[in-house]
C-alpha cells in the first residue's frame, strides 16, 4: 500500500463518525448513537422538524454541547498533515462537527452541511439565509429568526433532503478521479456518501478503508486496515514520512 500512496499526485478520503468517535462524539449506529431512545435517524429529518420542532432541537442542543467541547484527535491531525505533504489532498466528510477544520485541513468538502450554521425556515433575507450560531446551550429551543421570527434549523442536510450539488458533484469528481482512496471511520450506510468508494473502485482506484469493524466495503476495497483511525492514520504518517 505505501508504494501505491507515496506514488499518488491526489489522495481523496471520505470519513464518516467514526474518524470523531476519539474524539468524544457518538457515532450513529455505536451504542452511544441513540438520544433519549430515538435515533438519528428518527430525528435528522424534515418530517421530525414539522411535527416537534423542540424535540429536533433538543437533539441537536445535546449535539452541539459534546461537539463544543470535542478536540480534533490524532486521526484528523495526521490527515491534515498529510494535505501538507500530497500535491492534492482532499477530505470529503459526512460529518457535521467541524473537526477536520480545525485540526488545520483545509480541502475539506461538508456533503452533510455544518452543525453550527443556521438558516431561516421562511427564507426571509440574506443575512438569515445562513449564518453562524455559536450559543452552547441554546438560548431558546427552538431558536426563532431574528429578523421575521420564524423558526431557524440546523444548517445540516436531513434524511429525505437532497445534498446541495456543489458539494456532491465535487465529491462525485474526486472520488472518480484521484490516485488514492481512503474511506476512514464509517459504516457505509448512508447514501449517496456510501457510493463515493464505489465509484473509486469502479474507476480501478487503489482503495483503503481504515475501520475497526467490518463494513459492506471491506470485502471490495483493495485493502482494509482493521483499526482506529485515532492510531492507524499517525502510524501511515510516520510510514510515509520515512520516504520524503
Ligand atoms: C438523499 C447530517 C435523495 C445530519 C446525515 C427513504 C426516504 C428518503 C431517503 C431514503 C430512504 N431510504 C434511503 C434513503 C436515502 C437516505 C439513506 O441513505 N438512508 C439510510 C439510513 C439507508 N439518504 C438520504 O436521505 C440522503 N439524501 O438520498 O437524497 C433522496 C431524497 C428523497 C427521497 C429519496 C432520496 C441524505 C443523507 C444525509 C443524512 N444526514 N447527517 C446530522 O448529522 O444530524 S447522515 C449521518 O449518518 C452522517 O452524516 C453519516 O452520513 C451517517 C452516519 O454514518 P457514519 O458516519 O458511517 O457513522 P456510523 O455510526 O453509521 O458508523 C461509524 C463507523 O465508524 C462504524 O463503521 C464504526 O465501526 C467506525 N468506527 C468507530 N470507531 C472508530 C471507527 N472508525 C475508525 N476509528 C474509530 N475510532
Amino acid at each position: 500500500m505505501i508504494d501505491k500512496l507515496l506514488e499518488a499526485k491526489r489522495v481523496v478520503c471520505l470519513t464518516g463518525a467514526g474518524i470523531s468517535a476519539e474524539s468524544d462524539i457518538p457515532t450513529f449506529r455505536g451504542e452511544d448513537g441513540m438520544w433519549k431512545n430515538h435515533s438519528p435517524e428518527e430525528l435528522a429529518t424534515p418530517g421530525a422538524f414539522v411535527r416537534d420542532p423542540a424535540l429536533v432541537w433538543e437533539f441537536y442542543n445535546w449535539r452541539r454541547e459534546i461537539i463544543a467541547k470535542a478536540k480534533p484527535n490524532p486521526g484528523h491531525l495526521a490527515l491534515a498533515e498529510m494535505e501538507k505533504i500530497f500535491d492534492d489532498f482532499y477530505i470529503i466528510t459526512q460529518n457535521v462537527d467541524g473537526l477536520h477544520q480545525k485540526a488545520g485541513s483545509e480541502k475539506v468538502i461538508e456533503l452533510h452541511g455544518d452543525i453550527w450554521y443556521v438558516r431561516c425556515t421562511e427564507d426571509c433575507s440574506q443575512e438569515t439565509k445562513l449564518f453562524p450560531l455559536y450559543e452552547i446551550p441554546l438560548k431558546e429551543i427552538p431558536p426563532h429568526c431574528p429578523k421575521c421570527n420564524a423558526l431557524l434549523r440546523p444548517h445540516v442536510v436531513w434524511f429525505g433532503e437532497t445534498i446541495p450539488t456543489p458539494p456532491l458533484d465535487a465529491a462525485l469528481e474526486l472520488s472518480a478521479n484521484n490516485d488514492f482512496f481512503m474511506v476512514i471511520g464509517t459504516s457505509a450506510m448512508v447514501q449517496p456518501a456510501a457510493s463515493l468508494p464505489r465509484y473509486a473502485i469502479r474507476s480501478k482506484i487503489y482503495t483503503v478503508e481504515i475501520n475497526p469493524e467490518k463494513t459492506a466495503l471491506t470485502e471490495i476495497v483493495d485493502e482494509c486496515i482493521l483499526g482506529k483511525a485515532g492510531s492507524a492514520l499517525p502510524l501511515l504518517l510516520e510510514e510515509i514520512k520515512k520516504y520524503l
